[in-house]
């Protein structure tokens, strides 16, 4: 470890530089030489030991081992996913809701559930089914970026945490982070769609400080392509509420389809799993499977 060392988090990388905020400064750095061989193992949330090279620049000399690591978009040291939806225009597609959760399991990652633009639908009607991720353990918040309805909430979940919003577009992830940070003035609604579809579109990520401690990523879009990479058998893991289930299940390779005794399965005819989900499963399951035999 060097003397002068300091410690920061790479909040941005463009060809070849890596923005480092330590305390309030942002410090420009390069990789230090012996670090260059393995440069592409330095993202955005590292974070790395450097030593200041002059007026707001450094060099990175280490980066310190990480708790997680996020692959679409690359993160790393990601404390939790924001999921948000929007109780109307969007409506929330609940297939959709279990396939961001697939992905948080997957990167072991703790989902909160965000439902925005509830000054447009009555959330009661939603209820019933935010009950049942409420009872598998994940949070649920009810919130407006119009009306800042619940937004104090969602505020306190992200305080020094680094945390990711994902969603599909037009759910108001950039406005409620407008809401919580005006200062970061993010381009919301049809504008930003624009700009998504043109040249902009590999767009990578990055961390934006929050002025209360923490940092978050408006992810510019967020792919479905770790599905393509997964077996069959391991999405059965991903599904919170099956995990205890599984041995139970007469054969250890079940996927809860066709296969007698089957615990999932049973479960859900005693209405201990929402049929919803093992809805949702099966045609992700599907899906996996036939690109499996495509490949
Ligand atoms: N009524 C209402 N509209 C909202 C709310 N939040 C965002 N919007 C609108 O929804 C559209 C999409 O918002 P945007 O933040 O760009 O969504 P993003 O694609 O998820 O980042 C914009 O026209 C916003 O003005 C809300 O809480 N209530
Ligand atoms: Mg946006
Ligand atoms: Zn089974």
């Amino acid at each position: 470890m060097e003397k002068n060392g300091l410690n920061g988090v790479v909040i941005r990388a463009t060809s070849g530089f890596y923005y480092v905020q330590s305390g309030t400064h942002v410090i420009a750095c390069k990789l230090r030489g012996r670090m260059k061989q393995n440069r592409y193992s330095v993202c955005v949330g590292d974070r790395v030991q450097f030593v200041p090279t002059g007026e707001a620049v450094g060099a990175i000399e280490q980066v310190l081992p990480r708790e997680s690591f996020l692959k679409r978009p690359e993160v790393a040291n990601v404390n939790q996913a924001i999921l948000t939806f929007s109780a109307s225009h969007p409506q929330i597609d609940f297939g959709l809701v279990d396939r961001f959760m697939v992905l948080a399991e997957l990167s072991e990652i703790p989902a909160i559930l965000c439902i925005n633009k509830v000054d447009m639908a009555n959330p009661d009607d939603l209820q019933s089914m935010l009950e049942i991720y409420r009872q598998m353990g994940y949070p649920v918040l009810l919130v407006s970026a119009k009306t800042g309805q619940g937004v104090v909430d969602l505020q306190k979940v992200l305080y020094d945490k680094v945390s990711v919003f994902a969603g599909p577009s037009g759910v108001g992830k950039s406005s409620l982070l407008n809401t919580i940070e005006p200062g970061l003035r993010l381009t919301t609604g049809e504008l930003s769609q624009k700009i998504g579809r043109g040249k902009h579109t590999t767009r990578v990520a990055e961390l934006l400080p929050l002025s209360g401690g923490g940092f978050v990523v408006d992810t510019p879009g967020f792919s479905f392509t770790e599905f393509i990479e997964m077996n069959p058998e391991d999405l059965r893991f991903q599904y919170r509420e099956f995990r205890d289930k599984l041995a139970d299940c007469h054969f250890s390779s079940c996927i809860h389809q066709k296969e007698p005794q089957c615990a999932v399965k049973a479960a859900v005819n005693a209405g201990l799993i929402a049929a919803s989900r093992y809805e949702s499963y099966s045609e992700l399951l599907l899906e996996i499977q036939q690109t499996k035999r495509r490949f």
